[in-house]
Parts: structure tokens; sequence; C-alpha cells
């Protein structure tokens, strides 16, 4: 029987490292960042490129944790959202809100060249 329990101990020990590093999204982060407790349950992806956003209107469900995410897809721009306590740029690229129903000024927080006050869009909120 000696066999039958080797086998056992590979399969536990296999088990035990899958689980082991698959858990979590962004693992390393989470135990020692305090400030943002929360866990998204939805996320908004917002991309920005020279000198506009993805969409001019983006819509997130209310009362519920949405994480807020600028991608910079050409040059280098910001994000913020007027009311909802949101700055975005290189340096911090997400965060996690929970809105109330509302319409939300979005727009660049970096000012990023000749279109930098074209950079506007609505964040629909319902
Ligand atoms: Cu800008």
């Amino acid at each position: 029987m000696r066999s039958k329990w080797a086998a056992l101990l590979t399969s536990a020990a296999l088990v035990a490292a899958l689980s082991g590093c698959g858990g979590g999204n962004g693992g390393d982060k989470a135990a020692s960042s305090s400030a943002e407790p929360q866990t998204a349950s939805e996320q908004l992806v917002v991309k920005a490129s020279n000198w506009k956003f993805d969409q001019e209107e983006y819509t997130i469900p209310k009362d519920t944790p949405v994480e807020i995410k600028l991608v910079n897809e050409e040059g280098a721009h910001g994000l913020q959202i007027k009311g909802a306590d949101v700055k975005l740029s290189n340096g911090k690229t997400s965060k996690i809100v929970t809105l109330k129903e509302g319409t939300y000024e979005m727009k660049c927080s970096i000012v990023c060249g000749t279109g930098h006050l074209a950079m506007t869009a609505k964040l629909v909120v319902k």
C-alpha cells in the first residue's frame, strides 16, 4: 500500500501548490492596502488617446462597487471624475468607487497637449 499513499500525498501536494498561486487578484498588494477594502463587482475601463476617451458616455450601476480603470492607449492622460473623488493618472490607474444615481463629469486631469480641453465624457450612474 506504500505506493497508494505516495500517490495520495503527491496529489495533495499538487492541489496545495495550485491553490497557493491562483487565488485572488493582485494578491501581493491586497494585504498591504487598507485604503480600499472594497472588492469591486464590476469594472469600467476607460481608454484614453490623443485627445479623447473611447466613449462619450459611460454607464455604471448605482450603489455598486465599481473599479474605474484608466488605460492610456496613446499619450499620457489622466481621468478625473467630478463629485466622485476619482483622480487617476499614470501613478494610480484604478480606483473602486460606489456612486449614487446621477450624471458625473469626466475629464482629463493632465495637461496633455492641444486637445486637452476636449477630453471630456459623461459618467451615467443608474
Ligand atoms: Cu489632458
